[in-house]
């Protein structure tokens, strides 16, 4: 099983990607995974998922062959060749494309996939389906966080700095961010910081394993983070705590962020979110104050109607501060999944083409168009964000849907539309390790590779490129996903655009085509990610070092300045009435992993936490007459849900938290809400209205 020479490989889970060596287990001999001493992020660290990585891998219901689903049985499937699956596959595609035009097919990327496979998936999209419908699970993801990264930087990179400033900084606030069940191996930076005197501040509705570590944790209503920032802004302000040098040299938009704070004085911000007025001081006061400090968010504001927003004004904290560009200082949206970052830049999104080029720009499409060989004429414009592409599904617009590392099905907002729409497809071809709940509907299920098995690069959460080894011998009959999209291409009869002699041959094309792009590649070869052990973009030359600290001397729009942006805080999509008068937030626990379809098949794990536990709060519990045990049904305008309770001082009395990690029954977001932000087209995940009764 072991490919000979080379064990050591990455975890796959989280956007920490830390190393791991693959090695059985001297008593049993069954393989198992042990933290690398070689990867610079977290060395010789892995966390509960990391160190049970192997059991999906190995797991028994793995898809070992591709599949074809059965008339005669409802959820059967059949054996098929793979010459077979993609010749009918194709055949299929070409004649609804005959009759309804190129973008009747959609494809639906994932943010796990190396950047080559990402690379490839675009690609295929443009030039072997001549589609513009393609987007990702990153739009549920960092949607938010890149779109206010690049309107306040002119360039989206989740972290300005490496981790090792982590520990140089004075003050680090930490909002919508549960760092130590999200990204455990990132604690040792923060308590390395801590230690040295650094002071943490915690933002979110719950008490977590993260806020444990802070000095001051603000329990905040969920949405109100624009507010609360508002309120510390005023304060600066009003107490001349703001750096004047860096904001006339550095950046643009002062005045009205001057504006939009004036009236949220610290009273009127007391009253709104019930944080006294004396915590947003001390807050204000000793960021500002402090020589060095660092903010970082994550999906907590950013999954919600205002996520952009909400993220400018967080990073307007940073820059009125002039936290930022230099040592123990920076701003970090911190990406979630492996290869969030990476996945994000090479054109797996709707509007984009590789090195964070836009579709609609004439020069990036000149560029791009000569790298692949084609007229830029052929390139088709921008699609549409991942939820609209499912409701394309649903309104018959897309007939024939390829998912490649997702499972929309439980992963989306108000699940009951997903459903329906993929059992409209009259194909739906899903490439995955696993019968996920979205594969149930599908008419091809393909057998893809495992992180262990598949060689590639990644970019880590602070913009570290790096390679990984393939550690394991690919079983059965599965494939690489970079061979099924060059197969299926071929079979499409557009091969001679996907030649490729292997996977290093992909990332130097990858490399080119990202060249002058935001996000350029192109000084990184295999030999120096070998040599070099990750190398930071932007990277445009083959002697360049790479840029680990963003923006120490500009920052990326023309005039080399950052925006501030005044923020007026909107309200949710859905705000408590009367007939739905609590908030429900959803998000992982530690031994969650998204959707579930890996996790769920890691015994270990699973023991642990094995079903959804919604947290409410002791007054809650008392108004809707639960005792200190039972079940509670929860309601939203889209549907309902039974779970077991836990009965918490640890959270926002109106708030309640539903962990998003089962499908069916147990699916949380059959009640979350689908409105999306303006902007970045991301789902309010973390918000909507709900009821809750005892049961
Ligand atoms: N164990 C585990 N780790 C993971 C994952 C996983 O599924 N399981 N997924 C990975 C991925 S893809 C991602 S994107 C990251 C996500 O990492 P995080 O964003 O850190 O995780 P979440 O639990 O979604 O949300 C973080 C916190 O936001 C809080 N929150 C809710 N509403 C608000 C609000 O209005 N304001 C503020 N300030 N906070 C709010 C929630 O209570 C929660 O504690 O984790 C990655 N790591
Ligand atoms: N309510 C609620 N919903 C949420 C969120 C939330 O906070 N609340 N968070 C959102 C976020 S941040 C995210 S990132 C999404 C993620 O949600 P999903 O996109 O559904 O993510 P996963 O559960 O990781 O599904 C990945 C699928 O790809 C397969 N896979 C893994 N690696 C590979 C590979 O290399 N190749 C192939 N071909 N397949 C592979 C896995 O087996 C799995 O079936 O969920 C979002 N949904
Ligand atoms: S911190 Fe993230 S990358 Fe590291 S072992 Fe845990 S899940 Fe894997
Ligand atoms: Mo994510």
């Amino acid at each position: 099983m072991l490919s000979q020479d080379q064990p050591s490989s990455h975890c796959c889970f989280c956007s920490m990607q830390c190393g791991l060596e693959i090695m059985p287990n001297e008593k049993t001999s069954v393989l198992m995974t042990k933290p690398s001493p070689n990867f610079p992020v977290a060395t010789n660290r892995l966390c509960q998922k990391g160190l049970n990585a192997l059991d999906h891998v190995l797991h028994p219901e793995r898809i070992m062959e591709p599949l074809l689903k059965s008339k005669a049985e409802p959820h059967g499937w059949l054996k098929v060749s793979w010459e077979q699956a993609y010749a009918d596959i194709a055949k299929r595609i070409k004649a609804l494309q005959e009759t309804y035009g190129p973008d009747v097919v959609g494809v639906y990327g994932g943010g796990s996939l190396t950047n080559e496979v990402s690379y490839l998936l675009g690609k295929f999209t443009r030039v072997a389906l001549r589609s513009k419908y393609i987007d990702y699970n990153g739009r549920y993801c960092m949607s938010s966080a890149a779109a206010a990264s690049n309107q306040a930087f002119g360039i989206d990179r989740g972290m300005t700095m490496p981790l090792t400033e982590i520990p140089n900084a004075q003050y680090i606030i930490l909002a919508g961010t549960n760092i130590a069940e999200c990204q455990p191996t990132m604690m040792p930076y923060l308590m390395e910081a801590k230690k040295k005197g650094a002071v943490i501040v915690t933002i979110d509705p719950r008490n977590t394993m993260t806020s444990k570590v802070a000095d001051i944790h603000v329990r905040l209503q969920p949405g109100f983070d624009s507010v609360f920032i508002n309120g510390l802004l005023h304060i600066m302000i009003e107490e001349k705590l703001v750096d004047q040098r860096f904001v006339q040299e550095r950046t643009s938009g002062f005045e009205l962020l001057r504006e939009a704070v004036k009236s949220f004085t610290p009273a009127r911000v007391e009253e709104l979110t019930g944080i006294l007025e004396a915590v947003l001081r001390t807050i204000a006061r000793g960021f500002a104050k402090a020589e060095t400090g660092i903010v970082l968010t994550a999906r907590g504001l950013e999954q919600q109607v205002n996520g952009v927003e909400n993220t400018l004004n967080y990073i307007n904290l940073t820059l009125v501060t002039g936290k930022i560009g230099r040592k123990g200082c920076g701003f970090g949206a911190v990406t979630g999944q492996a290869n969030g970052q990476g996945g994000r830049e090479h054109g797996q999104k709707a509007d984009q083409l590789p090195g964070y080029r836009l579709i609609e720009d004439p020069a990036a499409r000149e560029h791009v168009a000569k790298v692949w060989g084609i007229d830029p004429q052929e390139l088709p414009g921008k699609g549409v964000s991942a939820y609209e592409l499912l409701q394309k599904v649903d309104e018959g617009e897309i007939k024939a849907l390829i998912v490649l590392g997702s499972n929309p099905l439980v992963s989306s907002p108000n699940n009951r539309m997903v459903e329906r729409a993929l059992q409209k497809l009259d194909l739906l071809v899903v490439v995955d390790m696993f019968e996920s709940e979205t594969a149930r509907y599908a008419h091809y299920l393909l057998p893809a590779s495992s992180f262990a098995e598949a060689e590639g690069t990644m970019t880590n959460l602070e913009g570290r490129v790096f390679h990984r080894q393939k550690a394991m011998e690919l079983p059965g009959s599965c494939r690489f996903d970079f061979h099924i999209i060059c197969e299926l291409a071929e079979a499409l009869g557009r091969g001679a655009y996907f030649q490729y002699t292997g996977v290093e041959d992909v990332f130097r094309e990858l490399a080119a085509a990202t060249a002058g792009g935001k996000a350029d590649y192109s000084g990184i070869t295999y030999q120096r990610l070998q040599e070099e052990k990750g190398i930071f973009w932007p990277c445009p030359a083959l002697d360049h070092p790479g840029t680990p600290q963003l923006f120490e001397s500009r920052f990326h729009h023309p005039d080399g300045k950052a925006k501030l942006f005044g923020i007026q805080p909107k309200m949710p999509a859905e705000p408590i009435d009367a007939e739905y008068p609590y908030v429900l937030t959803t998000g992982r626990l530690a031994n969650h992993y998204l959707s579930g379809v890996q996790k769920r098949r890691t015994e270990a794990l699973n023991k642990k936490a094995p079903v959804p536990v919604a947290e409410i709060h002791p007054w809650l519990a008392k108004r809707i007459g639960l005792g200190t045990e039972g079940k509670i049904r929860i309601t939203s305008r889209r549907g309902s849900l039974c779970v077991e309770v836990k009965i918490t001082e640890g959270i926002q009395p109106r708030t309640v938290f539903v962990p998003f990690h089962w499908g069916d029954e147990l699916s949380i977001n059959v009640l979350t809400n689908d409105a999306l932000d303006p902007t970045s087209r991301m789902p309010e995940f973390k918000i909507c209205a709900v009821n809750i009764e005892a049961i």
